[in-house]
């Protein structure tokens, strides 16, 4: 019998060692996909082509995305930012945001002898024909959304005898139809997508015979930025959201991040906002934007981050987006007239 050898207990010298939270390395963890969807590059875009081809000033009505950096930036450029078109004087243009306008704005732009740009985005377009459809048919159509948001506004313009707004799943008990067999539910394209199904699954124990929109109110980009703040979220201790206080898609991402567990999750406009105070502990720091921002603003957070420690940079991708917009066709139209006179001189 050969002699057996017992195997030494583990010293704490010789122990593999678990390495404490401040041992590990600091990162970040950067979401992808993150800041510009197709929308707002689209929108951004048409009022730097418009100021180009028009000259200063051009007039925007309501902030054409909802970025405190993008209308400052514009506004050097001279464009004019407005709360309604009837405060723009006649015989000028005016734009009209990404988060689109009532009819009765184009209409009030008509009186007021103004030329428009519509740069609403083509997916929020596409809600406001499901509404116009839906209303011809003479549907009850309950709209998920925030009160008081612009698209929304926009939307319920639309046919507003026809749509109610319900501002989340505490609002259903007080929804009210004419026919429970011609009702159908549309959103605004930038809600927390789990949230907007908690709100349908309660109107439909309302009212079984609820239809659904053809396709997803909620555009790709709410959702693929929620998707990828959840992927980080549970791996970091904090998640910074650059994004403006008044956007709603980035707004969402911060309560998604939240929702996901995360301890504590913020939004900034911009890299000087962030208190070091949150990094106390920290060190994963988990880092997105919202569909209005420019990724400018985020590489100045990771070079703050930098400056802390937090130096390596991983990237949590989650999907590609490829998709993107031409231009509003006035714009359109107009940059062809004028590539046409140049061809003739
Ligand atoms: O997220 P909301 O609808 O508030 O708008 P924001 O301008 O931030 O971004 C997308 C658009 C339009
Ligand atoms: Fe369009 Fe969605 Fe961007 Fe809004 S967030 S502008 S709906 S792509």
């Amino acid at each position: 019998m050969g002699r057996m050898t017992a195997t030494p207990a583990p010293t704490p010298e010789s122990a593999p060692a678990t390495p404490s939270a401040a041992d590990r390395p600091k990162r970040v963890l950067l979401a992808a996909p993150r800041g510009y969807c197709a929308g707002v590059d689209r929108a951004v875009i048409a009022v730097e082509k418009a100021l180009e081809q028009y000259g200063a000033p051009v007039y925007v009505r309501h902030e054409i995305v909802h970025n405190k950096y993008v209308v400052q930036t514009l506004e050097r450029k001279g464009a004019i930012f407005v709360d309604q078109a009837t405060e723009v004087p006649p015989g000028n243009i005016v734009m009209f945001s990404a988060h689109g306008v009532a009819p009765t704005v184009h209409e009030e732009a008509r009186r007021g002898r103004l030329a428009t740009i519509d740069a609403t985005c083509p997916l929020v377009t596409k809600v406001h024909k499901e509404a116009v459809r839906y209303a011809n048919e003479d549907f009850d159509i309950l709209l998920i959304g925030h009160e008081g948001h612009e698209e929304v506004i926009g939307t319920s313009g639309e046919a507003p005898d026809h749509i109610q707004l319900v501002d989340g799943p505490e609002d259903v008990a007080k929804v009210e139809v004419r026919d429970p067999s011609k009702v159908v539910w549309l959103s605004q394209t930038t809600l927390s997508v789990d949230e907007t199904m908690e709100t349908v699954d309660a109107l439909k124990d309302k009212f079984p015979q609820l239809l659904s929109p053809p396709s997803d109110d909620i555009c790709y980009a709410t959702q693929n930025r929620q998707t990828a703040i959840k992927e980080l979220a549970g791996q970091a201790e904090l998640v910074i959201v650059v994004g403006s206080k008044n956007s709603s898609n980035s707004i969402r991402m911060v309560e998604v991040a939240k929702q996901a567990g995360v301890p504590a999750a913020y939004l900034v406009d911009f890299a000087s906002e962030i208190d070091e105070a949150w990094l106390e502990g920290v060190t994963s720091v988990g880092l997105s934007s919202g569909a209005s921002v420019p990724d400018v603003l985020v590489q100045e957070v990771l070079e703050w981050l930098a400056q802390r420690g937090y130096a390596d940079v991983e990237l949590v991708k989650t999907a590609d987006e490829h998709l993107t917009f031409s231009l509003p066709k006035e714009l359109r139209r107009d940059l062809r007239a004028e590539a046409a006179e140049l061809v003739k001189e």
